[in-house]
């Protein structure tokens, strides 16, 4: 007998299929300590529902998807940065404001004179947003503490989200995010300090699942990078990277040259780089909330990446000075608007493949057998709704690894 099994639910299981979404229509899902036991059509249920399972639960013939995966946010820091927005609107760009020392050095300030109470909490109310919209699993960075204290702080508050709310939490240590001022005239000397101080802290209570920087000219060269990702390697953590945002530095094959989960932003990535992610099995994690937000023009090559078959996924990269966004409906409207990708394509990227991202492909991100049970109930009428409609949340139910969450 199974713990429970939900009926009468047309199924998005987003497999990769013949048909669309990998649609199950007249649905069911099968339910046994936490994880999906079974999933299919209904009419090929193996007996009755009551004599499969011990509750059986009606889902109104509404749509369910995979739980949302959100595979790329900064959603823990200190303040906002609704002046800067302000500036930006006078005129002032964003490296600017950067290089004047506002920028993400001015979230480090708001951030290292936080406590992990108040940031628990800042950032608790940005998760709700998101979970009231259907995310069960997301990757959390630090990058505002650019200190050992604080980079762990951070991570500690990313870790503690996922004891004080339903939601499955992947950490990223994020030292080489911006250089601090005390830093100003020794970058390589930071890099150091990333290394031999700042990483092993974060080690030392285990608190990153992953290790990222940021490889432009307003943060830190691909030498910079590459000294990093091997410091990743010899910890054996996997890597991902905020890969050409506003230029091309080669970001995207250096990330490919460490097998890297992930290259993200991507606006500037050339061919040649593409190229390298497919041979690599990176996959590109498209951000259109910084490519809205920084007023962009330059639209990541989502063609070559559907040429080379470089597996897409979609993040809202929650940050309080290029992307102050805390929906992930919002972003798949966006995917489809500004980049043109498909609203099936926008779906798989915060499922299929958002999990992908996080190496996590064995436990989320689709309905299959084995698989935790996280899925999403909608009040849609077809699964290009959650794409299509704008200021506007569907989202009927939540299960997380079994449970009722919403
Ligand atoms: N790229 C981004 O989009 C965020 N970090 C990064 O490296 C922005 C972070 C911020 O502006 O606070
Ligand atoms: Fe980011």
């Amino acid at each position: 007998m199974w713990d429970q099994l939900w009926i009468n639910a047309d199924l998005a299981t987003m497999e990769v299929s013949k048909t669309p979404y990998g649609a199950i229509a007249d649905g069911a899902i099968g339910i046994e300590e936490g994880r999906i036991a079974w999933v299919g059509r209904r009419a090929n249920l193996p007996d009755a529902p009551e004599a499969l399972a011990r509750q059986v639960r009606d889902a109104g013939g509404r749509w369910i998807t995979p739980g949302l995966i959100d595979c790329h946010t900064h959603i823990v820091h200190g303040g906002d940065r609704a002046r800067e927005f302000e500036l930006r609107l006078e005129g002032a760009s964003y490296e600017e404001i950067a290089k004047a020392g506002g920028g993400i050095v001015s979230t480090v300030e708001a951030t290292c004179a936080a406590d992990e109470d108040e940031l628990l909490e800042g950032a608790g109310r940005r998760l709700d947003d998101l979970l009231a919209e259907g995310v069960t699993t997301i990757e959390i960075k630090s990058g505002y503490g650019l200190d050992p204290e604080n980079e762990a702080k951070m991570l500690r508050v990313a870790r503690a989200l996922g004891e004080v709310r339903p939601v499955t939490v992947r950490t990223t240590f994020l030292g080489a995010h911006a250089l601090p001022a005390r830093f100003k005239e020794d970058p390589d000397g930071y890099i150091d300090h990333v290394i031999a101080e700042q990483l092993p802290a974060v080690l030392a209570e285990g608190l990153a699942d992953a290790v990222d920087a940021f490889c432009e000219g307003i943060a830190f060269s691909p030498e910079q990078t590459a000294r990093v990702f091997e410091a990743a390697r010899a910890a054996g953590l996997p890597v991902k990277l905020h890969a050409d945002q506003l230029s091309d530095l080669g970001g995207a094959a250096l990330a490919a040259s460490f097998g890297a989960l992930s290259a993200d932003h991507l606006e500037y990535t050339s061919e040649a780089g593409v190229e390298a992610m497919a041979k690599a099995g990176t996959v590109a994690v498209i951000l259109p909330g910084a490519f809205y937000t920084l007023r962009e023009t330059q639209v990541p090559p989502i063609e070559s990446f559907r040429r080379h078959k470089v597996p897409m996924a979609l993040a809202s990269d929650v940050n309080p000075g290029s992307s102050p966004i805390t929906s992930l409906l919002l972003i798949l409207n966006m995917a489809c608007t500004l980049f043109r990708m498909t609203p099936e394509e926008a779906l798989a990227g915060v499922t299929r493949q958002g999990a992908k991202a996080l190496g996590l492909e064995a436990e989320c991100g689709t309905l299959r057998v084995g698989k935790r049970a996280d899925f999403v109930l909608w009040d849609i009428e077809t699964p290009a709704a959650l794409a299509y409609r704008l200021g506007w949340n569907p989202c009927a139910g939540v299960v997380r690894g079994g449970q009722v969450v919403r």
